[in-house]
């Protein structure tokens, strides 16, 4: 039986699942599509083929053939349909963040380990993303020993101009919280964030972070939101005996004229357009199978909670220690 998916939020990130669900996951089909706003919704409805649209997201959380959810609305309305979601018994894939913050995530979890069913996946599609996974899986093989320090850089090609010090943590670093969380398979002990040019500095979109692991590994974080030329994800880990770098690069370098070079993606979604695919044909087969993937309730909250830290060492210029409740059983 194939999957019937209701996407909720038809702006930028709801459109793109809902062409990528119509298009190329297998398994699952397009039902539904909502957004407050009407036309936005037909419109994506006309041009994936989904069969019914809404204006209320409850109302598609509610609706028959929707039989699981993606929360790809904005940002302070996921906690509330993944608790609806929760209530109608419905797998949901909600965007990062799982919701405004940590208190809430707690609501989240408690409800999920209330229905005693893994449901909920937060959409940190980085895991997804090839070349994450197989650094991960040459760590976890041992060759080379240890991980000792994870060196990681974030840039964006350009941020709105209300685009604050503390979204670079919220909405960008947060990344970069989740993905070095999977790759040391740890949580973060404490955070350090340094405002380059001086805490009074008025150019606020670029940061260094530096987290120190449970495991005794460190990482730096270069987070610039307007670098201009693209945007460029890195990472390297630096083992013992060696060190993994990842390179998502495409096969196809241009040489001319005496230079060589490689096209830089303009956005994420170009980026990652392999770890969303993955991300969503993983979510599917997870369903059918009853295997969960990806990151679970318990990445959200840590991830929230986590940002949530390093916007207090941003704001207090002091290094902050994070100290999580323990994981509850239920997500081992
Ligand atoms: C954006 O919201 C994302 O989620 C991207 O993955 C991230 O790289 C970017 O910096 C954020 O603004």
């Amino acid at each position: 039986m194939s999957i019937g998916i209701g996407v909720i939020g038809a702006g930028v990130m709801g459109g793109d699942h809902a062409r990528s669900i119509a298009t190329s996951v297998g398994g699952a089909h397009l039902a539904a599509i909502s957004d407050a706003d009407a036309a936005r919704a037909a419109h994506i409805a006309a041009e994936t083929g989904a069969r019914r649209h809404f204006t209320d997201g409850m109302a598609l959380i509610a609706d028959n053939s929707v039989d699981a959810v993606l929360v790809a609305s904005p940002d302070h309305t996921h906690a509330d349909f993944v608790l609806a979601c929760l209530r109608a018994g419905k797998p949901v894939l909600c965007e990062k963040p799982l919701a405004a913050n940590a208190a809430e995530c707690h609501t989240i979890i408690a409800a999920e380990v209330a229905a005693g069913r893994r449901l909920v996946q937060v959409g940190f599609m980085r895991r997804f993303d090839p070349a994450y996974a197989a650094m991960r899986a040459k760590l976890e093989s041992g060759a080379l020993g240890a991980a000792v320090m994870l060196h990681c850089l974030h840039h964006n090609a350009s941020a709105p101009p209300w685009f604050d010090a503390e979204m670079v943590i919220t909405n960008a670093a947060v990344h970069e919280i989740d993905i070095a969380r999977f790759l040391l398979d740890a949580e973060i002990a404490a955070a350090t964030v340094f405002v380059p040019g001086g805490t009074q500095s008025a150019t606020r979109d670029r940061l260094l972070l530096v987290f120190e692991m449970m495991s005794g590994a460190v990482v730096d974080v270069g987070v610039f939101v307007n670098a201009g030329y693209g945007y460029d994800v890195r990472a390297e880990l630096v083992c013992e005996r060696g060190s993994i770098a990842r390179d998502p690069r495409e096969a196809v370098v241009l040489r001319h004229d005496g230079r060589e070079a490689l096209d830089v993606a303009p956005d994420w979604r170009a980026h990652f357009a392999a770890a969303y695919r993955l991300q969503l044909q993983g979510w599917v087969k997870a369903i059918r199978d009853g295997v969960p993937v990806g990151a679970s309730a318990w990445d959200g909250f840590a991830a929230t909670a986590t940002a949530d830290a390093c916007v207090q060492a941003l704001r207090t210029g002091e290094r902050v220690r994070i100290a999580l409740p323990a994981r509850p059983d239920f997500y081992d």
